[in-house]
Formats: C-alpha cells, structure tokens, sequence
C-alpha cells in the first residue's frame, strides 16, 4: 500500500510540542536513558518530501534531514520501493557469511563516486563512527605507523576511538575516557577565528605536526574536509589540498571523513571534489541511504587490499535492506542532479542569509557550501561566541513549526541542511521563520 503523499506546506494544528508529543515525552522520560539530547521534543508520525507530521497532525518543515541524512528527501517513492522489495526477499544472511550482490554494487558505485581515478575497493559498515574506526585501522596496519592526526573542533563520532578523535569535551567525552591513545590534534583552518589564509593555516598544522608527533610516526590524517558538528567550518583554500599533499609526502594516508558533507550536500558528489583533494581514504554514512543506517570506507585498492582477510567486518554492515535503499538513493542523485540542486539551495538560501547578517549585529558570519549553509552568533561588536542567542533562535523556530539545528565548538551556529530536493516555497516559508526569528532577537538586544 503507497502510504498518500503529505501536501508539502506547514500546518500548525496545536501549539508545539501538542498534548500527544508531550504524553510522549513524559513516558519517554521514565523509560528512555537522560543521556540522550533532547533537540525538539516534537514526536513524528510520517515524513514525505520535506515536511514532517508529528502525532498532533502539525505539518514541520524539515530543514535538518535528520542531521544530513534525508539527502534525497523523505519517503521518496524509489527508496521505499527498494527497501520493501528487499524486505520481501530477504533482511540479512551477514555478508561474510553468505554474500550478496546489493553489498557489492554499493561498493562499486562508492568506487565509482568518490574522489579519484584510481582503482578502489570499499568496505561497508553501520554508522559514521564505524567507518571512521575502520579507516584507521586500516591506515595503520597498511602503514605500519601508529598516529593518528586530527584537528580542532573536529567530529568524528561517540565510540571510544572516534570520541577520542572529536574534539568537543561536552557534551561527548566528559567522564567518558580514558580515551584511545595515539591521537595528536593539531590546528585547523578557521578563517572567522584565526584569519589565516589556507597554505599559512597548513603550514601551522604541519610545523605541529613535524615537531611534536614526527611525520614518519604518522599513519593517517583525518579531517571532515567541512567541519559539521565543530561548526560548519570551511577551511580557507588551499588548506585541504597543502595539508594533502603534506600527508602524502610523508608516507602517510590522508583520510576524508565525508561522513556529514558527502553524497550532494555541499553541490558536488563529496566536498573533495571543490578543491579537487584526493583522499587515500574518504569515510561515507549519513546520506548514503536515505534514513537506513549505512556506512562505508572507500580507498585505493592496494591500502584496502593490505588487510588480512578477516581484519574488517560485523554482523550488520552492508545490511541488504541498506544497500538497496543505497542504491535507489544514489540514482535518484545521479538522475535528479541533486548536486545541482544542492548549488541551487546555495544560491537561493545565501543572499537570504547574508542580508540577516547585515541588519543583526549577533551574525559574525555567514558560511558554508552548498545545502550545508550556517550562521555563527556572537556578541555584537565582538567575536565572543553567543550560544543564547542561538538557543533563542531555535526556540522561536521551533515554536512556528520549522526544524533547524545547532552545532559548533561554542554551541552558537546555526545549520542549515534542508533536503536536497526541497521544494522552493518551504525553503522560501522557512527562511522566512527564521528570518523573523533572528529580528526579534535584535528586538530583544
Ligand atoms: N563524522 C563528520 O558528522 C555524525 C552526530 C550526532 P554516526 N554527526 C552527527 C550526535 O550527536 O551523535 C558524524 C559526522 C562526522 C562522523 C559522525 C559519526 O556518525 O553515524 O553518528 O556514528
């Protein structure tokens, strides 16, 4: 049964969260652990396109995809199709037991996709913070080397590895080590905060680098070629491509966490491609696969090739039902351009944000690429970050029925990551939320 498809429009019926969300909520407070951020305690019932309908009937929309999951959109007809057409036939046989060809089709296409005219080979896994502990494995045992470079506000995930590869303490390590060691971090390019150009920035990362870890010690660096839960950050040009080649130079594998910024989100297949960076190593999930949880390790043939057979796996990765939602989700990209489209919601978003920026003294930047767009809160006057206004601008969002998230080291961005195909009048209706969002925080200055 095709479930009848939700008028793409917001629709507020109750004020929010409505009296169902907050049932919900309160029994989720005695049954769900407290560890767990509470981000907009709206419960949703159905999704389709770029509105989410919660169990009052209010009509969001969506301007997060499920912190850059929903790359395609929600409930996109050749997704579902493919995930109920799998689940006929089968949902797992663990694909280092008896295979299956939807494993290795995705692999083929992450070959394919990703940065690089050179022979790969791919690896498939649950979660970002999976893949990410596989590309390090795999750096270090085809290395030889141990250490593992990252920078400031860097984000790689909650495991114990990828925790002790993130850089934010709160809310993420605190209490939670000791963390793993063999892990130096390094300056990253920030150009609101440091003013650096790009081959300076690197050139400061390097010289930490060289002094203080040894570049023939170094196995891998890791670095989200945009930062995302850090703050959406873009390093200034040339930082990516000097510190590549650096990584290169000296023996080691440059590792892309394209974890948040792949598949379209920044207006090109992987962030990489904009600087025309080739990574020996790019971690892939998020939008892979339009909501089902799927991640992958894509790189040279002869790096993914020096594992031991055995080395990599897990029951789950590369779950057949994940795969296929992969392979509908890549198709609709490839045949939608949603890449285009992701350029296009640049194009339409930016100037929008650039003139709230204009007129509200607490924006110090605009920024990003792509549907990967964010404002930084400060101060007014100053650099100092202001995660209160932020906290008041999401409210006041969340309040008229538009979802929109946080991130950043200092808690004051605001992120935009709508889907990709978005239609022109929520972009536009959601904009404007958040425009008037940001004027009556001036209001209250
Ligand atoms: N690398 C660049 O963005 C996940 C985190 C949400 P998982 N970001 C969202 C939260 O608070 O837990 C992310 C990322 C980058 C790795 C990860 C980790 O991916 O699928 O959450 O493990």
């Amino acid at each position: 049964m095709t479930p009848e498809h939700i008028e793409q429009r917001r629709l507020l019926t109750t004020q929010l969260p409505g009296p169902r969300s907050k049932e919900l909520h309160d029994r989720r407070t005695h049954a769900v652990s407290a560890g767990l951020t509470v981000g907009f305690p709206v419960y949703i019932e159905r999704a389709d396109g770029a509105i989410l309908v919660d169990v009052d009937g209010n009509q969001l929309i969506d301007l997060g995809a499920g912190i850059a999951v929903n790359s395609v959109g929600h409930a996109v007809p050749e997704v579902t199709e493919a995930i109920t057409r799998q689940a006929q036939r089968f949902n797992h046989t663990c694909f280092m037991v008896t295979p299956y060809e939807g494993y290795v089709e995705v692999c083929e296409a992450l070959n394919r996709l990703t940065p690089g005219d050179f022979d790969k080979r791919s690896a498939l896994f649950n979660s970002g913070a999976e893949a990410v502990e596989n590309a390090v494995k795999i750096a270090r045992r085809a290395t030889g080397r141990q250490a593992i470079i990252v920078v400031e506000h860097a984000y790689h995930g909650r495991t114990n590895l990828t925790m002790s590869l993130t850089a934010k303490n709160m809310p993420y390590k605190d209490g939670f080590g000791p963390f793993a060691p063999e892990v130096y971090r390094v300056a990253t390019s920030y150009p609101f905060r440091d003013g650096h150009d790009g081959p300076s920035a690197a050139r400061l990362a390097i010289e930490a680098i060289e002094t203080s870890v040894g570049a023939s010690n170094v196995a891998a660096v890791l670095i989200e070629p945009i930062q995302g839960e850090g703050g959406f950050i873009v390093p200034a040009d040339g930082f990516l491509p000097a510190l590549a080649e650096w990584t290169r130079g000296a023996g080691a594998l440059f590792i892309a966490d394209e974890i948040q910024t792949g598949f379209c989100r920044t207006g090109s297949w992987f962030a990489c491609d904009h600087e025309a960076v080739v990574p020996d190593l790019v971690a892939t999930a998020k939008g892979i696969a339009a909501g089902l949880p799927l991640a992958g390790v894509t790189g040279r043939a002869e790096v993914m090739d020096s594992i031991h057979e055995g080395g990599l796996g897990g029951t789950y990765g590369g779950n057949p039902v994940a795969t296929a939602a992969a392979l509908a989700a890549i198709e609709v990209m490839r045949r939608d351009d949603l890449a285009a489209r992701a350029r296009w919601i640049e194009q339409f978003a930016r100037p929008r944000l650039e003139a709230m920026a204009a007129t509200t003294a607490s924006i110090g930047e605009v920024r990003g690429r792509g549907a990967m767009l964010a404002l930084e809160f400060v101060l007014p006057g100053t650099k100092v970050p202001d995660p209160k206004a932020v906290k008041s601008v999401l409210a006041a969002c969340h309040a008229e029925g538009v979802v929109v998230l946080s991130c950043g080291t200092y808690g004051n961005v605001i992120r935009l990551l709508p889907s990709l195909s978005i239609p022109e009048h929520l972009l536009d209706d959601g904009l404007a939320v958040l425009e008037s969002a940001v004027r009556s925080l001036a209001a209250d200055d």
